[in-house]
């Protein structure tokens, strides 16, 4: 019986079989039949696929001629070292694109030029061992591997070595799972997760030269607009620079599989003009003391006669857990920022938080001193905004399943009081 043999072979199926077991006729013919429709389908598929994967490689190229616009991109760069980046990416890839259509179309023409055709009974010549070949195929490799090394080192080394000016701006980056802590060493300012610098295009260049460290285990900063990589190592102090060349907010994430919440461990960098970021900088040096209005009650400072013990408990032992209040002074119920900092200072918030100027002085946890100034919580996570907030302290774990920040089990009102306290952290 005459079966298609490759597709019997695609379809798994021994028609043969059933010939040498002679069934009946019929069985063969529909057997026949089930075969034909299924090379049809498997040729329309074939068809079909092919277009797919056409479709699917146009939608690609037009995605990244998006993507170049998109605020991750690397190949939109707005710094020097990240420039470098883009332009060996580009040397690389054209070259590996000049090779693969070379190679392809090489391929091509063999294929179609020194195809069997009727008639060939001998196989083609075989050529063994031809010193030219062999020399072309060896050498050509080499010098190509040798081009894209160079390239590489060269662009490797000059951002490696660049010189930092004396007006550059020091900054240490502290990865955390799963926050960014910036500390500003030469004003002693704190903050987290969103970052500020200068933009360095001014005739004194201000570049940001970072010294990137991790608290607890792997991470990643990658701002792609504005520089490469930078593997973030406990026990370990890497160094990047970036030179924004103009102002505005670049995005960048984590790069280093951390935990399970790595993927919302994001980064906003603000590039502000000198300006900006002088203003900046000193409204985040103000204490939380200074801020408060002049006219409003100041906000209650601890007595030392009758601090709070909470404040005294390492994080996390048994007595910062449950509810402290019944040892702390009686707080109205009343929502009011002076009620919520004090319920604030009798809870386990200030053993991971700081808030200058109060009690508070953890460090596990990002620093609230201004959290108001921030457009984003939680790395990211949300939006900045009352509710977010107040839902955050209630349980951080519905933006940020894995966090951690323990959800703290207050009452509605606590949380309440405890937001409208976080809202004056300007
Ligand atoms: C065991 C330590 C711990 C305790 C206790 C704790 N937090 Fe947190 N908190 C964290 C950590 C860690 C984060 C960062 C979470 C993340 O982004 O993954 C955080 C994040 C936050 C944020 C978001 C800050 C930002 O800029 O993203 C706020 C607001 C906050 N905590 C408020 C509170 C309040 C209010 C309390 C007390 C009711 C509290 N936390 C108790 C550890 C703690
Ligand atoms: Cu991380």
């Amino acid at each position: 019986m005459p079966v298609v043999p490759h597709l019997a072979h695609t379809l798994s199926l021994s028609p043969q079989k059933g010939n040498r077991r002679s069934k009946a006729r019929i069985v063969k013919v529909f057997a026949i039949h089930l075969q034909r429709k299924a090379s049809m389908r498997i040729r329309l598929n074939s068809t079909r696929g092919l277009s797919r994967i056409i479709a699917a490689c146009a939608v690609c190229g037009a995605s990244h001629i998006v993507a170049a616009s998109s605020p991750t991109s690397i190949f939109s760069s707005h710094a020097s070292s990240a420039s470098q980046l883009t332009n060996l990416s580009i040397f690389v890839l054209v070259i590996a694109a000049l090779i693969f259509t070379g190679v392809a179309s090489l391929l091509i023409y063999a294929l179609l030029r020194f195809r069997r055709r009727p008639g060939d009974v001998n196989e083609p010549p075989q050529v063994f061992g031809s010193m030219q070949i062999e020399l072309s195929w060896t050498i050509i490799p080499i010098l190509i591997i040798v081009v894209l090394f160079l390239g590489t080192a060269r662009v490797l080394f000059s951002v490696q070595d660049a010189p930092k000016p004396a007006g550059a701006l020091n900054l240490v980056v502290i990865g955390h799972q799963f926050w960014w802590e910036f500390r500003y060493p030469d004003y002693n300012v704190v903050t987290a997760n969103e970052l500020h610098i200068p933009v360095a295009n001014g005739k004194v260049p201000h570049p940001t030269f970072m010294k990137l460290t991790s608290a607890d285990v792997m991470h990643s900063f990658w701002v792609p607009q504005l520089a490469g990589k930078t593997d973030v190592l406990p026990n370990r102090v890497n160094e990047m620079w970036m030179d924004p060349q103009q102002p505005g907010l670049y995005l960048g994430q984590c790069a280093q599989f951390c935990g399970p919440q790595h993927a919302k461990m994001l980064l906003r960098v603000y590039v502000d003009t000198e300006d900006e970021f002088k203003r900046w900088i000193a409204e985040q040096q103000k204490a939380q003391a200074e801020i408060t209005p002049a006219g409003q009650a100041p906000l209650p400072q601890p007595n030392p006669g009758n601090q709070n013990p909470a404040a005294h408990i390492a994080p996390n032992s048994p007595a910062t857990r449950g509810d402290v209040s019944s040892q702390s002074p009686a707080i109205s119920s009343a929502i009011s920022p002076q009620n919520g900092q004090l319920l604030f200072e009798q809870q386990a918030c200030i053993n991971c938080h700081t808030v200058a100027g109060t009690v508070a002085n953890g460090r596990y946890g990002p620093d609230l001193t201004h959290l108001m100034s921030r457009t984003t919580i939680g790395a990211g996570a949300a939006e900045n905004t009352p509710g977010n907030l107040n839902a955050w302290i209630a349980d951080p774990n519905t933006f940020k399943p894995g966090t951690l920040m323990p959800a703290m089990h207050l009452s509605d009102r606590q949380n309440a009081q405890i937001t409208s306290y976080l809202l004056t952290l300007k």
